[in-house]
């Protein structure tokens, strides 16, 4: 008998390459002394509780895999090169040699397109993977031992309006539910950005420094503390449904339609989301929270 295919979890999975860079792994290049811990520590909470799953692949959609036609998937097995962040080349040069579902990400993006939407695979051997996805990856699975499916932002927002955006990662989250159901497939869905999204435009001469290191203003505070609220009340919808506001007032890099597509793909949670962490990351507000149906239905 095929075993049913199932999201087994949902996670915001911020993904601020100094994150990275202050966890020392070997394959980013250069080195730091420590920062950022609350953030890291709630990846690690994350990481044990989603471990514990035995998924078989990570499902992303990351804000900085940006695309002007349509929705793009990674479309062969291996992808293996050095990414460099262009703002932050001073932090994060990592070493990258990961493996795609390409069976999955084909079964997403032709459910995707049945259901309307401009796709297309990225069968680009030399094509240098984001380092949002690299980043939500390593910090949720750093033993690279999970293929994944990658998936770009159409950046419908920035074309069009948020409220285009929203029914774009509506019809998406649902092809993508309705692709992993039928592969059998156990899959984790990782919402790659962060929430408030102001940033200071300059660093302290040592970037771990955390003295240095707080929320931008007050008002991106107080939006991050509403959505984090709203998602530790079971009120996914709501956020689905303040996007526009929130989009507009907190520059959140949710305009990028991870956290709509990956809420649409889980059906709109009415459980809490388990927050893991809140931290900021050069003053912009970040959530490390997971979903997990099963946890719920076995009432534990
Ligand atoms: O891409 C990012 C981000 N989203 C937040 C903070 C810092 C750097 O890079
Ligand atoms: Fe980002």
């Amino acid at each position: 008998m095929s075993k049913a295919g199932r999201i087994v979890a949902g996670a915001l999975a911020p993904h601020p390459p100094h994150l990275v860079y202050a966890s020392n792994p070997p394959q980013n290049e250069p080195k730091a002394e420590c920062g950022w811990e609350p953030l890291r520590w709630g990846y690690e909470r994350m990481r044990k509780q989603l471990d514990a799953l035995d998924y078989d692949v990570l499902v992303i959609l990351s804000p900085h895999w940006q695309t002007y036609v349509g929705t793009h998937f990674l479309g062969l097995p291996q992808f293996k090169s050095l990414s460099v962040d262009p703002i932050f080349p001073n932090l994060f040069r990592f070493s990258y040699d990961l493996q795609v579902d390409v069976a999955l990400a084909e079964a997403i993006c032709a459910e995707a397109a049945g259901a309307g939407l401009v796709t297309q695979m990225m069968r680009n051997p030399d094509f240098r993977v984001d380092y949002g996805t690299i980043t939500s990856c390593h910090l949720t699975r750093p033993a690279w031992d999970k293929p994944i499916v990658s998936i770009s932002s159409c950046r419908g927002a920035a074309w069009y309006s948020v409220e285009v955006m929203q029914e774009q990662m509506l019809a998406l989250g649902q092809a993508t539910r309705r692709a992993i159901e039928a592969s059998g497939k156990r899959a984790v869905l990782l919402a790659s950005n962060s929430l408030s999204h102001r940033h200071f435009t300059t660093e302290s001469d040592v970037p771990e420094d955390m003295s240095d290191e707080h929320i931008y203003s007050h008002a991106m505070y107080l939006w991050d503390m509403k959505i984090i609220d709203l998602i530790r009340r079971g009120k996914s919808r709501e956020v689905f449904d303040v996007m526009p506001e929130f989009c507009a007032q907190a520059i959140s890099e949710s305009d990028s339609g991870s956290l709509s597509w990956m809420l649409a793909a889980m059906d709109f949670p009415a459980y809490p989301g388990e927050l893991h962490a809140y931290g900021t990351v050069i003053g912009t507000g970040n959530a490390v929270v997971s979903w997990i149906p099963e946890t719920v239905e076995a009432g534990s």
